[in-house]
């Protein structure tokens, strides 16, 4: 019995409150960002935990795809790989986690508590400062133990947070190397603006082994002007084009870039190598009236979880954009980055 899904990323609890823009504003916080946080936020983790209506969900962005992921596979389809404490936020996620049935091969810190992420609402904006703590010691050998090695080749698809590349760039050229070797599916995230423009390097040693980019708008404008790239920085085609094109280690598999833009169509551009030819999509968003929106924390990790689910099911890349639509419009529906019980399943 095999796992076809690995994902890795940093696994972290959400504190999620609503807060008022005000509030962003002592902070210095964007109402749309995710970023590390510094010393200057962490009073924040002490007020969030004093709010009334405090709501803690299991969080971390790769770890809600492969949540998302396997609630749509069949059973024993995802395993996901992050380090967090003994604590009892990792009680939580090991909690939300066996309620989704993931399994999980954390690697264990023992004097290093479990990462947070505040995850501040503002009507339909999330803005998320995270500490990562122990998810931020995850180090490549945990992936070598023979157990979790074999777990690794085991597997056809990989699905990494580019939120790791903060952390074990190792861990994610040794998934790579391996998938581009063995002609098998390589998934990455750009998961904020701050990791194309402060993680540049580690992000592109990475991308010659990634199959599937998948990002947002703004994820994309970070990258086209970090990159200099000579084109508008709201024209997600062309930055799609340009990252299409970026060299592969396996030239087998054709590179796909995945933009969506919240209600705006999701992009998706393909590369031919041989032909110098793009093919590019655009697939238009079925907006959910507002009233069913409870927040957006998690929209784009449940994207990525339906589409990499689609292509674990065999579908092609329209099916997984749809699948991913869907996925998102039922994660915008509950608190935080969660699924609806009982199970929906998904119909084309
Ligand atoms: C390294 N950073 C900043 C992070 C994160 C993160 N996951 C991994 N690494 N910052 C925020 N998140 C998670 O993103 C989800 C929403 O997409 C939050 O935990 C939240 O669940």
């Amino acid at each position: 019995m095999s796992y076809p899904l690995v994902c890795l990323g940093n696994p972290l609890l959400d504190l999620q409150v609503d807060v008022e823009p005000e509030y962003l504003s002592k902070y210095g916080l964007k109402e749309n960002d995710a970023i590390l946080a510094e010393e200057k936020h962490f009073p924040i983790y002490e007020e969030v935990l004093k709010k009334s209506g405090l709501k803690t969900v299991a969080g971390g962005a790769a770890q809600n795809t492969a949540r998302g992921a396997q609630y749509i596979l069949p059973p024993k389809s995802v395993v996901y790989f992050g380090s967090v404490g003994k604590d009892v936020y990792a009680d939580k996620l090991n909690e939300a986690n066996e309620q989704y049935g993931l399994r999980t091969e954390y690697q264990i810190q023992e004097e290093i508590a479990t990462g947070k992420c505040a995850a501040l609402i503002n009507g339909p904006h999330r803005s998320l400062v995270t500490d990562l703590a122990a998810a931020n010691h995850f180090k490549v050998d945990h992936l070598e133990k023979p157990e979790n090695w074999a777990i690794v080749e085991n597997a056809k698809y990989y699905y990494i947070g580019g939120f790791h590349l903060t952390v074990s760039p190792p861990a994610i050229e040794k998934l790579g190397k391996h998938a581009a070797e063995n002609n098998k599916v390589f998934a990455l995230n750009f998961s904020a603006p701050f990791i194309p423009q402060f993680f540049k390097d580690p992000l592109a040693s990475s991308l010659p082994y990634v199959d599937f980019v998948i990002a947002n708008e703004s994820e994309a404008a970070a990258y086209a002007e970090t990159q200099g790239l000579s084109v508008d920085s709201k024209d997600v085609v062309a930055i799609a084009k340009e990252v299409a094109k970026l060299p592969k280690a396996n030239n087998k598999r054709q590179r796909t870039v995945v933009f969506t833009q919240g209600t705006d169509p999701t992009v998706t551009v393909t590369y031919n190598e041989s032909t110098k030819e793009f093919d590019v999509k655009e697939y238009a968003v079925r907006k959910l009236e507002e009233n069913k929106i409870t927040d957006t924390n998690g929209a784009g990790d449940a994207f990525a979880a339906g589409f990499i689910a689609a292509l674990v099911e065999g579908k092609d890349i329209a099916q997984a954009v749809h699948e991913g639509q869907w996925a998102a419009s039922l994660s915008i529906q509950e608190v935080g980055p969660s699924f609806p019980f009982p199970k929906q399943t998904y119909t084309a």
